[in-house]
């Protein structure tokens, strides 16, 4: 197995396949979309199913993530991360802590971690983490208890840390744009890809629209 390692990792276009966003749709179908729009991440978010099922979709996703090369983070689960020898993991505050899993996944793996306050962001800082999910940067129906930080918040913890900045929450393609301007690496979006009616279209849009107000923002 290729692993994609933990250096150059690009974050632009944080796609994450939600099992609730489904739909009557196949999740490698979803995958094969995603990644033909640009997506620069793939992430399984699996909230009900056991670790078994969880396994054999990541192990389905992981075909078409090594063909785009294309990292694989598992949400929440790092026994399911390292039992498919996925890239990386992502973990929230109610997971296994970040310093925790740094030790039992080794130093070659990806881990990320969540964030919406300054307390769980300074204890993020001290660990070594990857990259910081930032959110919710809006009101979101996806996750029931995500607390909204907001654009304001990335762009104070931009001015304290180089790690890369993934905001997530409500993120649209029409909501963009402060969100860049307060610095993120890269957005994390479930709702606005899924529920789309083209996800192919939908995820080049956004690969399009990050890139350009990359180059048009000037960071105030
Ligand atoms: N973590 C904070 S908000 C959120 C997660 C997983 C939900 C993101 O979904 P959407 O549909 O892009 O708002
Ligand atoms: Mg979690």
């Amino acid at each position: 197995m290729t692993r994609i390692g933990r250096d150059n990792l690009r974050l632009d276009l944080y796609a994450i396949i939600d099992k609730a966003w489904l739909r009557d749709r196949k999740i490698e179908e979803l995958a094969e979309a995603l990644l033909e729009g640009g997506a620069n991440v793939l992430q399984l978010r699996d909230k009900t199913s056991p670790a078994g099922v969880m396994c054999a979709e990541a192990r389905v996703l992981q075909k078409l993530t090594q063909r785009y090369g294309v990292p694989l983070i598992i949400n929440d689960r790092l026994d399911v991360a390292l039992a498919v020898e996925a890239d990386g993991v992502h973990l929230g505050q109610d997971d296994l802590p970040f310093d925790a899993a740094r030790r039992i996944a080794g130093r070659e793996f990806i881990i990320g971690g969540s964030v919406s306050n300054w307390e769980e962001a300074r204890r993020a800082l001290s660990t070594e983490l990857d990259y910081l999910g930032v959110g919710a940067m809006f009101a979101t129906g996806t996750k029931e208890d995500a607390v909204v930080c907001g654009p304001g918040f990335l762009r104070e913890l931009r001015k304290v840390t180089n790690l890369p900045l993934v905001a997530i929450g409500g993120i649209t393609l029409e909501n963009l744009e402060p969100v860049i301007e307060a610095g993120a690496d890269g957005v994390a979006v479930i709702s606005d890809l899924l529920g789309a009616s083209d996800v192919r279209t939908r995820a080049r849009a956004y690969v399009e629209k990050i890139q350009k107000l990359r180059s048009q923002t000037v960071r105030k």
